[in-house]
């Protein structure tokens, strides 16, 4: 299982409740890497963290071999082209194929992402939110089109796009219950789709509990001085 065939200290800069981080753990997982995930406290940074990103000084950083990987997406992708010894790819490997799911991470990442982020810190009322809860779903109905029939976003193959949206699913919950909606009634293929993914041992262990992300959410706005 463990097969960090290219030598190999992996350290994982993590944070439990980081839908990035988890993009991270799922490909480690996909690719069975053994690494060692060490825990950041945001409020007070290690001087590991500031040495291994300090550009934009956030979770998720791989270190491979003491050299630092920052930005979900790019260590992703960096974890895929370099564990990559069963010829199995979480990336098309065909060039038109490729910029597509790199289109649509590229979409979740600034889009999906960002609305969710605007619904559940909304520091602006009820008007601001409901807009933001208005683009989430359009963003995610255009999604729900792409998946079409496919059992992922990548047809028949776990893949990028998959790892990119799966870990905004863990803050649905907390999505949903911030701005009183449920998504699935608009888009139950999302749902369905998500329910497959969590099916994987790789997505269900890198999870964490809904609950926890929504207590974390009540204790962070607290925190930020948002809290109603
Ligand atoms: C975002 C990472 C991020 O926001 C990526 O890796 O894809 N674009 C980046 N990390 C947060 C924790 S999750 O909310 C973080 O480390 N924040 C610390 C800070 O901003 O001070």
């Amino acid at each position: 299982m463990a097969n960090n065939s290219n030598n190999n200290e992996v350290i994982l800069l993590d944070f439990w409740a980081s839908p990035y981080g988890m993009r991270a753990k799922i490909a480690l997982a996909e690719k069975g890497v053994t690494y060692q995930r060490i825990e950041q406290d945001l409020q007070n940074k290690s001087e590991l963290l500031l040495s291994m990103n300090p550009v934009y000084k956030c979770i998720p950083v791989l270190i491979h071999n003491n050299k630092p990987v920052c930005e979900s997406l790019f260590v992703v992708q960096y974890i895929d082209e370099v564990w990559n010894q069963n010829n199995t790819f979480l990336l098309p490997s065909e060039s038109y194929l490729r910029a597509q799911a790199l289109f649509w991470a590229d979409f979740i990442d600034k889009k999906v992402y960002e609305s969710g982020k605007r619904i559940i810190l909304n520091k602006k009322g009820a008007a601001e939110q409901e807009s933001a809860k208005k683009e989430f779903l359009e963003q995610l109905t255009l999604l729900e089109k792409m998946l079409g029939d496919e059992t992922y976003f990548g047809g028949d193959v776990f893949g990028y796009v998959d790892i990119s949206l799966i870990p905004l699913y863990n803050w649905f919950y907390t999505i949903q219950k911030s701005a009183k909606f449920n998504i699935q009634d608009s888009c139950p293929k999302i749902i369905k789709w998500a329910e497959r993914c969590i099916q994987r041992e790789s997505v269900s262990k890198s999870l964490t509990d809904e609950n926890k992300i929504y207590e974390y959410l009540c204790d962070l706005k607290i925190r930020l001085g948002i809290h109603e």
